[in-house]
């Protein structure tokens, strides 16, 4: 029982590494350069749906981020700032943006919003053979894999009920003995 106690942890393991995988932190992040003067890096590309997130603190100069056309803006200029802007979809463009005590002196900068791919109307499917058709494949499987995952853990999780229904100890000292 011990055994498969031990093959249980490694499945919950496994199955929450596999579906942590995708929940990635794809933040642009907009800082302060050592001049001081100067956004780093002050043109970022990015795609909608994901963030940048202005971050400087410590800073020797109180700065802010402002959008020119207004979409965003970080609030007072400040020596810490940690301010986080989605472009949802349908935000894609290019958005200057400025540091309103700096910007006579250049501290300017251009964020691009790319539309993002995954969210277009997906085509008619075809049967045909693509990477795309491959990839979908590859993603039943491994679906597959993960719903015989979580049976073998169901089953287990019953024997494991049954075994102390009927008053078997799971963790017997003493049976080091047994063949590991
Ligand atoms: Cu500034």
């Amino acid at each position: 029982m011990r055994h498969q106690l031990a093959i249980l942890t490694v499945l919950v393991t496994l199955l929450f590494f596999s579906t942590t995988v995708t929940a990635q932190d794809d933040d642009v992040i907009i800082g302060v350069d050592s001049t001081n003067l100067q956004f780093s890096p002050s043109d970022v590309t990015i795609e909608e749906g994901q963030a940048v997130r202005f971050f400087w603190s410590g800073e020797l100069l109180p700065h802010n981020a402002v959008a020119s056309d207004g979409i965003f803006d970080s609030g007072e200029p400040s020596r810490n700032v940690d301010y986080r802007f989605v472009f949802e979809v349908g935000t894609n463009g290019t958005y200057e943006f400025v540091c309103e005590p700096h910007e006579q002196l250049g501290m300017v900068g251009t964020i691009t919003v790319l539309p993002n791919q995954d969210v277009q109307p997906e085509p008619v499917e075809t049967i045909t053979e693509t990477s795309e058709s491959t990839e979908e494949e590859f993603r039943l499987t491994f679906f597959g894999l993960e719903l015989i995952m979580l049976s073998f853990i169901a089953f287990l999780v019953y024997q494991v009920g049954r075994a102390r229904e009927r008053g078997i100890p799971l963790f017997v000292k003493g049976d080091e003995n047994e063949d590991c």
